[in-house]
């Protein structure tokens, strides 16, 4: 009897040798759990688009104003050479893959038939009244494969019925309906929180309102101060905060409040919602054409483009077409030096001809989350995830195989489908630091400010993050018009 025992154990060791290993190796690494909140199907979709195109386009165009009265003769309206195919080339020749158009702005002229008021493309010699260029505009674009989004003030210096709440809130209901059941998919619908002085008493049924547009549209983002879909990123420079989350406290936000700007431009770590910001600026200094204006310099439109795209948020760019009904040459030269100068910035990635490795990965070795994940194309769904056992320094660690590199930028994406983590940030290049940042989101662009740097290992440490940070791409870039003046 004594001597059996040893064979028992022995039984049981070959037996569990080989099940239960073989159990653990026969599938893979599962995904980490998220971090919610999470952003809807629609919102990755919007975020992934980096720039939007926005176009002023109405009675002010003729005006020369940026607010109209209300009190505008509707045959003003006369853009003889209109092309909304050439806004949308713009568009495609940018990268532009959403146009959202002013339907309707503080004046209260509608660019589309509506059939609740006369204000409208009716009374303008366009067409001799037929014309709709809310029509022609979503037309073009379906055609070429753009996707299209549309403005309509709430505030009206037109319509007798504005400061009547039912009548007004029935009237802007109904065209919402016009707009959102007649001209096929619109991806993004702009509520502005501009009021007047006109009726202060007037409240927007903004629930109804957001019902509605759901209804209409499954897949719409809904833009306000406060979202749901997408938010104001509280200013109109076009710079979203050094901290930027995507993550805020829906509850304590308010449509038309200036006294959260602040907030809207930071987000919050807390926040119970998903609600990205966007960041609206005009390519000139006015909304709306003005003869007298000319496009932003390059340099300009690029430190645009590094604090709103680079710092986690959606670039809302306005293109205001002119009297003719045409973009402007001046615009569109300026909008392919903005594009090809982006491209050339990033086209090449350093940081692909290195080697890469990191504090550790989960699953260990192959298991599909290591560091050479955040060198391929994809940028939400591959990602490299450190162990989940609390590391306290995670970082990876991009090694030149020859040459030293030579950067001036460092671009850092997270894995934002799974919830955005990151809070603290580091950058190394051969041990000494030369950036640190906060949040990192969908796209964190580090333009150095003490200009290039040169070194063979440039390691990225994560000093604080909402659970494991999953970093899916990093890029080490050489941008040719960053001149630092210090
Ligand atoms: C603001 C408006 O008052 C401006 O005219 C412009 O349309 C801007 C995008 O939104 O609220």
């Amino acid at each position: 009897m004594a001597n059996r025992y040893p064979l028992i154990v022995i039984y049981f060791i070959i037996i569990l040798s080989n099940i239960a290993p073989s159990q653990e190796h026969k599938f893979a690494t599962t995904p980490p759990l998220p971090v919610s909140p999470l952003p809807s199907y629609s919102q990755l979709k919007w975020q992934q688009r980096e720039i939007i195109f926005f176009h002023h386009f109405g009675v002010n165009t003729f005006t020369d104003s940026e607010w109209g009265t209300g009190k505008e003769n509707q045959k003003i309206f006369n853009p003889k050479g209109l092309n909304t195919a050439q806004w949308i080339d713009v568009a495609v020749q940018t990268g532009v893959s959403l146009s959202i158009l002013t339907a309707k702005h503080h004046d209260g002229f509608c660019l589309w038939p509506s059939k609740y008021t006369d204000h409208s493309v009716i009374g303008s010699p366009l067409q001799n009244g037929h014309g709709d260029v809310v029509k022609e505009f979503t037309k073009s674009a379906s055609n070429r494969g753009v996707d299209v989004g549309l403005y309509l003030s709430p505030w009206d210096r037109h319509d007798y019925r504005y400061g009547k709440n039912i009548a007004y809130n029935e009237y802007y209901m109904g065209q919402l309906q016009e707009l959102l059941n007649n001209y096929g998919n619109v991806k993004e619908i702009w509520f502005d929180g501009a009021k007047g002085s006109n009726a202060p008493n007037m409240s927007y049924h903004f629930n109804d309102w957001f019902a509605m547009v759901k209804e209409l549209q499954s897949t719409i983002n809904i833009f306000s101060d406060a979202g749901p879909g997408v938010r104001w990123v509280g200013n109109e420079n076009g710079f979203a905060g050094t901290t930027s989350w995507s993550i805020i406290n829906g509850s304590s936000l308010s449509i038309g409040n200036g006294s959260i700007v602040d907030y809207l431009s930071t987000g919050d770590p807390k926040g119970t919602d998903w609600i990205p910001a966007e960041c609206d600026v005009s390519i000139r200094p006015g909304w709306f054409w003005h003869k007298s204006e000319s496009p932003k310099k390059l340099s300009e439109l690029l430190n645009i483009y590094y604090n709103s795209v680079g710092r986690n948020c959606v670039l809302l760019l306005n293109v205001p077409p002119n009297t003719t009904g045409l973009i402007s040459t001046n615009d569109i030269l300026r909008l392919k030096e903005f594009k090809s100068a982006i491209d050339k910035i990033f086209i090449k990635n350093l940081a692909e001809s290195c080697s890469i490795k990191a504090s550790s990965t989960r699953g260990g070795k192959d298991s599909g989350f290591g560091p050479e994940m955040v060198l391929d194309k994809d940028h939400l769904w591959t990602y490299w995830a450190p162990k989940d056992n609390g590391e306290k320094d995670c970082w990876i660690e991009i090694t030149a195989i020859d040459e030293e590199l030579k950067f001036n930028v460092v671009r850092i994406q997270e894995a934002v489908g799974l919830g955005q983590r990151i809070k603290k940030h580091e950058v190394y290049v051969d041990g000494k630091r030369v950036v640190k940042g906060t949040t990192v989101g969908y796209k964190k662009l580090h333009r150095l400010e003490n200009g290039l740097v040169s070194g063979h290992h440039v390691r990225i440490r994560i000093i604080g993050s909402r659970g494991i940070p999953l970093i899916s791409s990093v890029g080490l870039h050489f941008d040719p018009f960053w001149h630092p003046t210090k």
